[in-house]
Order: structure tokens, then C-alpha cells, then sequence
């Protein structure tokens, strides 16, 4: 998609229920993504080729989500100058720890932002790459502060809503 500047590359179509998360909530802040299936160990052909031409498809930032040994957020990183947000996922009998130390333990000079397995992680790799974005985006700075004031706004109700339950006996 011309002009879009968040890729989502997840490993397995069956990763795709986990992170549609990710693209709701890119999509909530007004941020368009594209995404794309490949995967380090059974296309690392198309990885490589992905990464070459990360720069003249606009992308400015590269969401990664995979499952069990996950190295494609850790070849994607090693192969662009992009920033590079790993999103580990629980699809083994390890629920997501195998991801996650796959995806967090790079080698010094090879980052991957790694955020938490499964959902979680889903989300808040979206609002990472969005305020990466809000750098250079005023419009997209201003969204980031009406999520927040509006995630505070939810936990102010919800507590009223304890209090006035516990009152009441
Ligand atoms: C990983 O293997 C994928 O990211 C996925 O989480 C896991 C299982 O893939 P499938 O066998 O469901 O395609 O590479």
C-alpha cells in the first residue's frame, strides 16, 4: 500500500488471530500498515528480499511477530538500519518463552525492541511504532496523547464503579 509506513510481518498465517490486535489498534491511532507472511526459516529468501527493499516501500518501522524459535524479527533487524519491534507469540508447548528469548537475546549492535508474548504484545507494539512515528508526526503526537488520556479516562471509571460497588456493600 503506497505511502504506508508500519509493515506487520508475522512468520505463519496462524499467527494472524494474535496479531490482528497490532493492526486494530495501528488502525485506531489513524496509522495504515501493511502485512505480509514470510518466514526466516521456511523463506528466508523472501526475508532478505523484503529487507533490501524496505526503504523504496516507505517503511519506516517493522513490527515482527513469530512463534517457537523465532528469528525473523532478529534477521530482519540484522538486515536493515529500520527499527525493528519483535512481538514473540505463544504457539509451542513453551507458551511464547521460546519466542520471547529468541526474539530478545540479540547480539550487541543488532536490536529488536522486544515487547511482551501474545496480545499484549500485539498492542503495544502498534503504539510503539506509532509514537516512533509521532517523532516527525504532529498529528499522529496528538492521537497518542487522546489514547492515553482516554486509556486513564477508562481506569478512572472503572474504579469509580469498585468504589461505589464496595459502598454499597
Ligand atoms: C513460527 O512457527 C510461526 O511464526 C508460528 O508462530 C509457528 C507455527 O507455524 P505454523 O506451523 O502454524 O505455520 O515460525
Amino acid at each position: 500500500m503506497p505511502g504506508t509506513k508500519v509493515a506487520i510481518i508475522i512468520g505463519s498465517d496462524s499467527d494472524w488471530p494474535v496479531m490482528e490486535a497490532c493492526r486494530e489498534q495501528l488502525l485506531e491511532l489513524g496509522v495504515d500498515c501493511d502485512v505480509e507472511i514470510m518466514s526466516a526459516h521456511r523463506t528466508p529468501e523472501k526475508v532478505h528480499e523484503f529487507a533490501r527493499t524496505v526503504r523504496e516501500r516507505g517503511i519506516e518501522v517493522i513490527v515482527a511477530a513469530a512463534g517457537l524459535a523465532a528469528a525473523l524479527a532478529g534477521t530482519l533487524a540484522a538486515l536493515t538500519t529500520r527499527p525493528v519491534i519483535g512481538v514473540p507469540l505463544d504457539t509451542g508447548p513453551l507458551r511464547g518463552v521460546d519466542a520471547l528469548l529468541s526474539t530478545v537475546q540479540m547480539p550487541p549492535g543488532v536490536p529488536v525492541a522486544t515487547v511482551g508474548i501474545g496480545k499484549a504484545g500485539a498492542r503495544n507494539a502498534a503504539v510503539l511504532a506509532a509514537q516512533i512515528l509521532a517523532l516527525h508526526d504532529p498529528v499522529l503526537d496528538e492521537a497518542l496523547k487522546k489514547f492515553k488520556r482516554k486509556q486513564a479516562e477508562t481506569v478512572d471509571k472503572k474504579n469509580q464503579a469498585l468504589r461505589e460497588r464496595l459502598t454499597r456493600g
